[in-house]
Formats: C-alpha cells, structure tokens, sequence
C-alpha cells in the first residue's frame, strides 16, 4: 500500500456519487443504482482517479440516515463497481465502511473526521484504507445557524492537526491520511473564503489537502444570488484552480472531464 500523496498526486480529481433520494429527483432503487453506475464509469473515463460513493447527505439541513439504510443504498452500488473502477466510500460509520473496504474500497471519507462512530478508527486502522478527514463546526441539521470564529484558517488548522493526532494514536499511519478544511461545513460565504485564500495554512500540516469546492453554495452566493443553494460549474472551476495554486491535492467534484481539464492547464504553468 503507497503513501496517499503517490496515490493521489497533485492535482488528482475524486468523483462525486451519491445515492441519496434527496440528489435524485425520481425513479426508483434500479433507476438511481443504474443511474449511479453509469455516471461513476463515465466519471473514471474521463479522468477522474476515485469515485466518492455516499449513501448520507450532508449538505446543510439535512436528516441523519440509519446504519441498515445506507447499506441498502450503497452495497448495491459497490457491488457492481468494485474492482475496476476505484472507489470511496463517504461516510461516518464503521459498519458502512466495513462493509464498504470489503467490497473494494479504499478511501473512507468521514466528515466527522473520527468524531462520529467510535468503531470507525479501528475499522481503518486494521484495513489498511486511505482516510479523509475534514472539518465541520456543528452538524449538518444546524451547522450554517451561526458559524462562529475568531480565526477561521488557524482553527480549521488546528483542528484537523488534532484530528489527525488522534487518527495516528488509533493505529491509523499518518502517510494513508489527508485532510480537508469542509468548505460549506459551518461556515459562512466570507469564511469560505478566508479559508480558501489561507489554504496553505492547511497545506502547511504536511498532509495532502482535499477541497470540495464543487457547486457549493458559497460560489452562488458571491454571484449575487443571497438565496442560492448551489453555485455553476464555472465558478467551481476558478476555485478548484485557486485551490490548487494554494497547494491542494485532491478535488472532490460533480463535473469530472471539466475539472481534469481545468487543473491540467494549472498544473501545467510553471512555479
Ligand atoms: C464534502 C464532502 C467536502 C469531503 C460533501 C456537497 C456536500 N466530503 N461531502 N469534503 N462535501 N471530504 O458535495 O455539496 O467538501 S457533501
């Protein structure tokens, strides 16, 4: 098993897949299964090095799921991909990832960075699995109520230091983990950006930095829009390459070909 820094090199793009009812307007379990496969062999196509498969949303206001539903809603989907296409399993519960690993998996992303289900760290510990972990201030129900810093890049730095601490103390080896600062976790639009604008502060704990910046909410509101709950693909662009220039590694994205164009033209310019 490599480093996740050879793994993933600079810039790698991760795929989003999410087989949640609340991402799929209609159809039933075979249409969203079908629909989910699909779009995660066309994602690898076009250039995308994993797949991030969730069965949980948590985009603000959002309702926890039961252990037996995300099952029901991701095993399918890992069943039909494991092997060739790689894949990631995003969620907080060590049952979920279990089962998830043993079906092909091997990245767990958890947006509570181990402070979610007890059983996870071990779960990754013994597995041998790459780990994201990311910041969140509160939960995603009530997370954008009120977002609180004093210093928005130094306490996002010093939690995921933290976090990653206890990630290493649980037997988890600190090249198989990289961080992610949670645009949209808890913060506002400014302190998105502030966040995004320090990012090296980030980059700075020594571990390779992912970003989801894709469609969130933040880039439709600095375009004007004080309602909106997602933003275009263009503006995820420009952050995407910001965040690169700032020193992230991987991109956690909706519009795969687009993305991989995007960074290979940053990553071409030399620094
Ligand atoms: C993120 C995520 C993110 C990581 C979501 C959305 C909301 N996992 N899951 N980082 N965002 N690691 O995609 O709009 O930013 S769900």
């Amino acid at each position: 098993m490599s480093a996740i820094e050879e793994r993933f090199p600079r810039p790698s793009v991760m795929g989003v897949v999410n087989v949640t009812p609340d991402s799929f307007s209609d159809g039933g379990v075979n249409f969203r299964l079908g629909d989910a496969i699909v779009s995660a062999r066309r994602m690898v196509e076009e250039g995308a090095a994993i797949v991030d498969i969730g069965g949980e949303s948590t985009r603000p206001g959002a309702d926890a799921v039961s252990p037996d539903e995300e099952l029901r809603r991701v095993v399918p989907v890992l069943e039909e991909l494991g092997g060739p296409v790689p894949v990631s399993i995003d969620t907080a519960k060590a049952e979920v990832a279990r089962r998830a690993i043993e079906l092909g998996a091997e990245l767990v992303n958890d947006v509570t960075a181990l402070r979610g289900d007890p059983g996870l760290a071990e779960v990754v510990a013994s597995s041998g699995a790459y780990l994201c972990l990311m910041h969140m201030q509160g939960e995603p129900r009530t997370m954008q109520d009120s977002p609180t810093y004093e210093d928005v890049a130094a306490e996002v730095a010093s939690f995921l230091e933290q976090r990653l601490a206890f990630a290493v103390d649980a037997g988890i080896a600190e090249e198989r983990i990289c961080l992610d600062p949670g645009f949209g976790f808890g913060k506002t639009v400014e302190q998105n950006f502030e966040l995004l604008g320090r990012l090296g502060q980030i980059v700075a704990l020594g571990r390779p930095v992912l970003v989801g910046l894709s469609r969130k909410r933040s880039l439709g509101r600095i375009l004007g829009d004080p309602n909106a709950t997602t933003g275009p693909l263009s503006a995820s662009l420009a952050a995407a390459v910001e965040a690169y220039d700032r020193g992230a590694a991987i991109f956690r994205v909706h519009d795969v070909r687009e993305h991989v164009e995007a960074l290979t033209v940053a990553a071409a310019v030399p620094r």
